[in-house]
């Protein structure tokens, strides 16, 4: 989608001037992907509209693969606005209802493409827009899992886009067949219910869900082996304020998923998608704070930047 946000903190309706930019779960995770120099593929169904090409051109222009989008002549561009006040959580508004993306069916799809893949990244945000979006998203899980390509799944709760009980079914589907599944806590709590990291993961499993990385923000992030008896705590990258926390949860899929793609350990792919995080959270915007990987590997290293 493309996003208007304004600079001026405060509510959405006395606001008079809006930068114009892009956001999207699927496409900062493939961004941000991009980034740390990854080869990687977003898709999806533009309009045949100025918002369309903006964004097409913004997400090729950062290196990511954008030959299998559709643009759409029947259907315009989801847009979305982003309302800022003081510290809260940021708000969304979506204008999105019958956007070209939501006419994503299972005949989009490059079923190849799709299993000549490492990863497949899935969002809880797609099956949301349609049921024929929804089809897609469950004939793509299909399509990677036949090919042994691994799945990762970040619900990303969006109640104004359906009912949580609507949702619920649906993504606990899609979570059964995810390699990683990466809630948010909230999110998993309204899922699964529970209250202790430790009870939610548990009943995550229970549910049939193999593989959980539960974020809880500053506190950092919690994993539990499939057959395990003990919780691992992955502290949070240290960050110094949160500008906008919009985009930090796919930056930490990105992360993530480029820590496996490096070989990491559960745990050190875990403190990529932090690292990957905290850069996110400290500028305005979903993918403005998205580091390059010298950037990480400075992060990594404690190398102190010379400013002047
Ligand atoms: O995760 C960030 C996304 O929420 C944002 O970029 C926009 O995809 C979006 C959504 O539907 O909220």
């Amino acid at each position: 989608m493309v996003l208007f946000q304004s600079w001026k903190p405060g509510r959405l309706r006395d606001q008079t001037l809006f930068e114009k930019t892009i956001g999207g779960a699927e496409s900062n995770v493939a961004i941000a992907l991009a980034r740390l120099g990854h080869r990687v593929g977003w898709f999806s169904r533009l309009g045949d509209d100025p918002f369309g090409q903006y964004i097409l051109q913004r997400i090729r222009g950062e290196g990511v693969d954008t030959s299998r989008v559709i643009i759409d002549r029947h259907a315009p561009t989801g847009i979305y606005f982003k309302e800022t006040i003081g510290s809260e959580e940021p708000r969304m508004y979506y204008y999105r209802r019958h956007s070209a993306a939501s006419r994503l069916s299972i005949a989009d799809l490059d079923e190849k493409y799709i299993a000549g893949a490492q990863f497949l990244h899935v969002s809880g945000i797609t099956p949301a827009l349609s049921e024929s979006a929804r089809e897609l998203v469950f004939h793509a899980i299909d399509v990677a899992k036949r090919a042994g390509t691994k799945i990762t799944f970040d619900p990303n709760i969006r109640l104004k886009l359906w009912d949580i009980d609507v949702a619920r079914p649906v993504l606990l589907d899609i979570a059964r067949r995810a390699d990683y599944v990466l809630p948010g806590l909230e999110e998993a709590r309204l899922l699964v219910g529970g209250r202790p990291v430790l009870e939610v993961i548990r009943r995550l499993q229970s549910e049939g869900v193999s593989r959980v990385i539960v974020k809880a923000g500053a506190e950092g992030a919690y994993t539990m082996a499939p057959e395990g008896e003990t919780l691992v705590h992955v502290p949070a990258f240290p960050f110094a304020q949160v500008v906008d926390p919009t985009g930090a949860g796919d930056g930490f899929a990105a992360g993530f998923i480029s820590g496996l793609l490096k070989g990491k350990s559960l745990e050190e792919a875990i403190r990529r998608g932090h690292m990957v995080g905290a850069k996110a959270v400290a500028v305005h915007g979903d993918i403005d704070g998205y580091p390059y990987e010298h950037e990480l590997e400075d992060l990594e290293k404690g190398n102190v930047p010379i400013l002047r």
